[in-house]
C-alpha cells in the first residue's frame, strides 16, 4: 500500500483537466492513489470518507472483489470484440440481466460508454422513431432549465445550464425548455419530494401550444436532477409530465445516469415515482464507474418500429467502437451480482430514514438555507457569499478534503451521494464533517 500511495508525479502540466480549475489544482493537487469500499487514500497517506460515490458512480463501493476479478479474467480471455455486425456472447448475457431489473416494458437496451453519449442515442433513437413511422416532422426536442445532460452537443442543447452552453455556438436547432423546480421559498427543508410545484409541467401544454406537437419528438429530463444541485420533482409533477406526453404522442426520455442502480432506494427512479418513461438513459452504477460504460433503455415498441424493411439492411445507423465492449459488460454482469447479492438496489429505502434525519440535523448550522433528501441523495443548499457565488460552498469542499470527506460541490450547494453500502456510523461521521466545516468557514 505505501508504494502505491507514492506516485505523485513530476510534472502536472500536459493533462488538461476536466471541469476543473485546472490553474488552481496543480498549485495545490489532491491526489486520489487508492480506494477500498468507502474510502479512499490519498498520496499523503490520508484516508477519506467517500461521499461522492466518486462521482456519482461508485455505488457498490470500490475495489469490491468480483468486479475486480471479472474484469481481470476477461481482460485475459477476450480483450475487444467488433460490435457491428458481430456478437460476443457477454453483451447479448448482460443486455438480458439489465432488462430483467428494467422497469416493465422497457425490453431492449443500446449499449454507449458515457452518459453523454446516452443522451445523445436516446435523442437520436427518439427522432429516428418517429421519422420510421412516418411522423418525421416531429423534430423539436424539449429538455429543462438547470437540466444536466452530459456535455456533447445533443445534451447540452437540451440541457439548462448556462455554463455548460454558452460557449459552444447555436447549438442544435428547435429546442425548448421546461423551467426547472427548484423552489426554495416555497420547499425549503423538504423531506423527499417537495409539496409545491407539480403545476409547472403544465408548462409543457404552453410549449406544445406554442410549437403544436405534430413538431415535438420528446421530452428529456432528469427525474431527481443531479449535477445542478439536487433538485426533486414536486409530488405529482412527473406524473403529470408522463399524462401531457401521451395526451400529444411525445416520447418521454428520463436521464437516469444518476438515478439508476438504486441511489433513490429503488432499481430506477422510474420504479420510485411510479413513471415509465419511454426511454431510459443510464451510466456510471451499470459498472459500478469501473469501466466506462452506458446503457439506454428502450421500450419494445420503439425497438419494434425499427424492424421492419428488408433484413440484411441495418435498422439504425448508430453505435459506437466500444459499445458493449467485452471487459465492460464482466464489469457489469458482476455489478449486478453485487448489487442482487447484497440488496443494494434497495438499501437506500432502508436506510434512507436514518441519512434523512442525519441530514436535516443540519438545518441550524451556519449560512444552511436548504437541505434537501431523497433515496441516498443529499443536498445543503448555503448562503452565497454577496457578489461571489460558489466561493463559500468551494471552501466548504476544500476544507472537507482537509478533513477527510469527499463531496461535491455545484453553486452554493453540497451535493451528496456515498456509495449505497454507507453503515449508519460512517453517516454519522460524514455529517459531523459537514457541521465541522460549516462552523470554519467564513
Ligand atoms: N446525464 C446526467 C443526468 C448526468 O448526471 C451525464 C448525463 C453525463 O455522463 P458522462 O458519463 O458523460 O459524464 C451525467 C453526468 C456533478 C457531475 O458534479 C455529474 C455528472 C458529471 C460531472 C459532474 O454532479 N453527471
Amino acid at each position: 500500500m505505501l508504494e502505491r500511495l507514492n506516485k505523485r508525479p513530476n510534472d502536472l502540466s500536459a493533462y488538461w483537466m476536466p471541469f476543473t480549475a485546472n490553474r488552481q489544482f496543480k498549485q495545490a493537487p489532491r491526489m486520489l492513489v487508492a480506494a477500498k469500499d468507502m474510502h479512499y487514500w490519498t498520496d499523503d497517506g490520508r484516508k477519506v470518507l467517500d461521499g461522492a460515490a466518486g462521482l456519482w458512480c461508485v455505488n457498490a463501493g470500490h475495489c469490491r472483489p468480483k468486479i475486480t476479478e471479472a474484469i481481470q479474467k476477461q481482460a485475459a480471455e477476450m480483450d475487444y470484440a467488433p460490435p457491428f455486425q458481430m456478437g460476443h456472447p457477454l453483451a447479448f448475457e448482460f443486455a438480458s440481466r439489465l432488462v430483467d431489473i428494467a422497469p416493465e416494458g422497457m425490453d431492449h437496451v443500446f449499449f454507449t460508454n458515457s452518459g453523454s453519449e446516452s443522451v445523445e442515442t436516446a435523442l437520436k433513437i427518439a427522432l429516428a422513431y418517429h421519422r420510421v413511422r412516418g411522423e418525421g416532422a416531429r423534430t423539436r426536442l424539449i429538455g429543462r432549465e438547470r437540466g444536466y445532460h452530459g456535455v456533447n452537443f445533443g445534451g447540452i442543447s437540451v440541457g439548462g445550464i448556462v455554463n455548460n452552453r454558452k460557449m459552444f455556438g447555436t447549438l442544435l436547432a428547435g429546442v425548448d425548455h421546461l423551467p426547472h423546480t427548484h423552489l426554495i421559498d416555497k420547499n425549503a427543508f423538504s423531506r423527499g419530494e417537495p409539496e409545491h410545484g407539480a403545476e409547472l409541467a403544465n408548462e409543457l401544454e404552453r410549449i406544445v401550444a406554442l410549437h403544436d406537437a405534430s413538431t415535438i419528438a420528446a421530452v428529456i429530463v432528469e427525474p431527481v436532477a443531479g449535477s445542478a444541485g439536487v433538485i426533486l420533482p414536486p409530488k405529482g409533477y412527473l406524473k403529470r409530465l408522463r399524462e401531457i406526453c401521451d395526451k400529444h404522442g411525445i416520447l418521454l426520455i428520463f436521464d437516469e445516469v444518476i438515478t439508476g442502480f438504486g441511489r433513490l432506494g429503488a432499481p430506477f427512479a422510474a420504479d420510485y415515482f411510479g413513471v415509465v418513461p419511454d426511454i431510459m438513459t443510464t451510466a456510471k452504477g451499470v459498472t459500478n464507474g469501473v469501466i466506462p460504460m452506458g446503457a439506454v433503455f428502450v421500450k419494445k415498441e420503439i425497438h419494434d418500429a425499427f424492424m421492419t424493411g428488408p433484413e440484411h439492411m441495418i435498422e439504425f445507423f448508430h453505435g459506437y467502437t466500444y459499445s458493449g465492449n467485452p471487459i465492460a459488460c464482466a464489469a457489469g454482469l458482476a455489478t449486478l451480482e453485487t448489487y442482487k447479492e447484497e440488496g443494494l438496489l434497495t438499501r437506500g429505502a432502508e436506510i434512507g430514514r436514518y441519512w434523512e434525519d442525519a441530514l436535516h440535523s443540519l438545518k441550524d448550522a451556519p449560512r444552511v438555507i436548504d437541505v434537501r433528501n431523497i433515496g441516498l441523495v443529499g443536498a445543503i443548499e448555503l448562503e452565497p457569499i454577496a457578489g461571489q457565488p460558489t466561493k463559500r460552498a468551494f471552501s466548504a469542499f476544500l476544507k472537507a478534503f482537509e478533513k477527510g470527506l469527499l463531496m461535491r460541490t455545484t453553486g452554493d450547494i453540497i451535493a451528496l451521494s456515498p456509495p449505497l453500502i454507507i453503515e449508519k456510523s460512517q453517516i454519522d461521521e460524514l455529517v459531523g464533517i459537514v457541521r465541522e466545516v460549516l462552523t470554519e468557514i467564513d
